[in-house]
Parts: C-alpha cells; sequence; structure tokens
C-alpha cells in the first residue's frame, strides 16, 4: 500500500482529484492511499491565521511555519519517520517520467502544497527533503503540482492499470511522443481513417506507427529525438517521414 499525505489549505482539491479515474480504483483496489492535513488544524490564534507578511517587505504573504510543523509532526506521525517529504514549488527541481519512476521506489510520501509566496524557509531548509516543480509555468499554489505528483506515480504501480501494457507503452517510456489514434467510424464525413490501419497487417501497421511516433517527435520534440537511441530501421522510417513531409507538405502529424 503505497501512502500519499498531502498538507494544503484546499484538501477538497485533492478530495476531488481521489474520487476520479485510474487513482480512484487503485484506492478502493488497496493499491494506494491518499490522505490530506489542513495546516489550518495547527494554527495557533483563534483566527486559524497560516500566513503573514515577508520579512523585508514587498507584496504577498508566507505560509507560517508553525501550522506547517504541526501538520508535517502529524503526517510523520501516522506515516514512519522515514516518509520523504517532498515541497511542490516553482523553484524546485523538474518533475519528470524519470523522477516519476524514482518515487515508486521511495518510501510513503508527504507532499506540501503551498499558497501565497510560498513558505517560510526555515520549513524547506529544516523539514523538507527534496523540492519539485511540474514545469515553467505559474500555479496559483501546489496542489495540482501534488495531484500531477501523484498521478504519475500511481501509474507506475503494480495493478493501478486494468491493462499491464499500457504503462510500457506510455509516451516518454519510450522516450518518443505517441503516434495517432483512430476509431470508428472508418469515414467521418469524408475524412478517413489511413488505409494500412484496416489492412490486417501487423507488421505494416506497426511500421506505420512507429514512422508516425518518430516523426512527430521530429516536428514537435526535436529535443526527445535527439535523446533516444534509434537504431538504422527507426532512421530509414524517419528519413522517409522526413522525405514524404517535404514532398507532400505532410506525412499525417
Ligand atoms: C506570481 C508569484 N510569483 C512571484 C514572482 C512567485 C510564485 C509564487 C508561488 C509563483 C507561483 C507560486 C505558486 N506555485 C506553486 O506553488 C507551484 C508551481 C508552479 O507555479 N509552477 C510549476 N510547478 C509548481 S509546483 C508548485
Amino acid at each position: 500500500m503505497r501512502r500519499f499525505t498531502v498538507i494544503t489549505l484546499f484538501p477538497e482539491m485533492i478530495a476531488a482529484f481521489g474520487q476520479c479515474g485510474i487513482v480512484r480504483r487503485a484506492c478502493e483496489a488497496g493499491i494506494a492511499q491518499i490522505s490530506t492535513i489542513n495546516p489550518r488544524t495547527f494554527s495557533t490564534d483563534a483566527r486559524g491565521t497560516v500566513d503573514d507578511s515577508p520579512y523585508g517587505g514587498g507584496p504577498g504573504m508566507v505560509m507560517l511555519a508553525r501550522p506547517l510543523r504541526g501538520a508535517l509532526a502529524a503526517a510523520r506521525g501516522h506515516h514512519g519517520p522515514d516518509a520523504r517529504v517532498i515541497y511542490l514549488s516553482p523553484q524546485g527541481r523538474p518533475f519528470t517520467q524519470t523522477v516519476a519512476e524514482e518515487l515508486t521506489a521511495a518510501p510513503e510520501l508527504v507532499l506540501l502544497a503551498g499558497r501565497y509566496e510560498g513558505v517560510d524557509e526555515r520549513v524547506v531548509q529544516r523539514d523538507v527533503d527534496e523540492e519539485l516543480s511540474v514545469g515553467d509555468f505559474v500555479l496559483s499554489g501546489g496542489e495540482i503540482a501534488a495531484m500531477a505528483v501523484i498521478d504519475a506515480v500511481v501509474r507506475l504501480l503494480p495493478g493501478a492499470l486494468g491493462d499491464a501494457g499500457s504503462a510500457a507503452a506510455d509516451s516518454f517510456s519510450s522516450g518518443l511522443l505517441d503516434h495517432p489514434h483512430y476509431t470508428r467510424p472508418e469515414n467521418l464525413d469524408g475524412e478517413r481513417v489511413p488505409a494500412v490501419l484496416l489492412s490486417g497487417d501487423h507488421a505494416a501497421i506497426g511500421a506505420w506507427r512507429r514512422k508516425q511516433a518518430l516523426g512527430r517527435t521530429w516536428l514537435r520534440r526535436p529535443d526527445l529525438l535527439r535523446a533516444a537511441s534509434l537504431d538504422a530501421r527507426d532512421r530509414a522510417l524517419l528519413e522517409e517521414f522526413i522525405r514524404e513531409f517535404r514532398d507532400h507538405g505532410t506525412a499525417q502529424a
């Protein structure tokens, strides 16, 4: 049983997330468990204050250390003391599929989601094991980032996906973007499914899909393509895609 505790001022966000899709099924199957702790519970005044203005001045508010330390102590209480504490923040190490894979091996996870300008740096220094960011864009707080981390880790846990093949076939596991997908109808008001997919020729279908995956990665994510190791067949398929793309302005994708 993989346990996640999210420390958040908005536990409703995490609760809603836990009620949907693969994460819900993993929780129902006893593969994962998600709980929340609201630092407001550990506020030391009657108003439930959890933030204050920054020393040194400037805009915004900073989350108070004491309510956060109360919440972290409670989290360590119902996890082991060896739980890994992750602070979601724009200053964090970039979260990637490789990090998600690393986290499947880690002990239980405590995810600290900040609001306002962030948390008092002394909490980061003393209580946090690692800081993660989910990308170079501005969110209003760490909750959506915490959900992204939980989602990516849960789907890697054994038994979490109905179809065992799905995780290994995912984009990024292969280092390439996925090929296009089609389903019924064959003819959508004149837009036809590529004929090869209706041919029943599984070798030809496999080659077409690989070529599309390579071509889309070349077009959209050349950074991924440089990192991928392509064999002679891949290079030939990509050459073919590039030639068709240059000749017809499109080879799909
Ligand atoms: C507009 C406020 N910014 C002042 C220069 C700093 C700022 C503070 C707090 C920006 C965002 C946030 C809240 N973000 C997160 O808590 C967060 C986040 C993100 O914004 N982007 C990517 N990953 C993450 S993980 C947590």
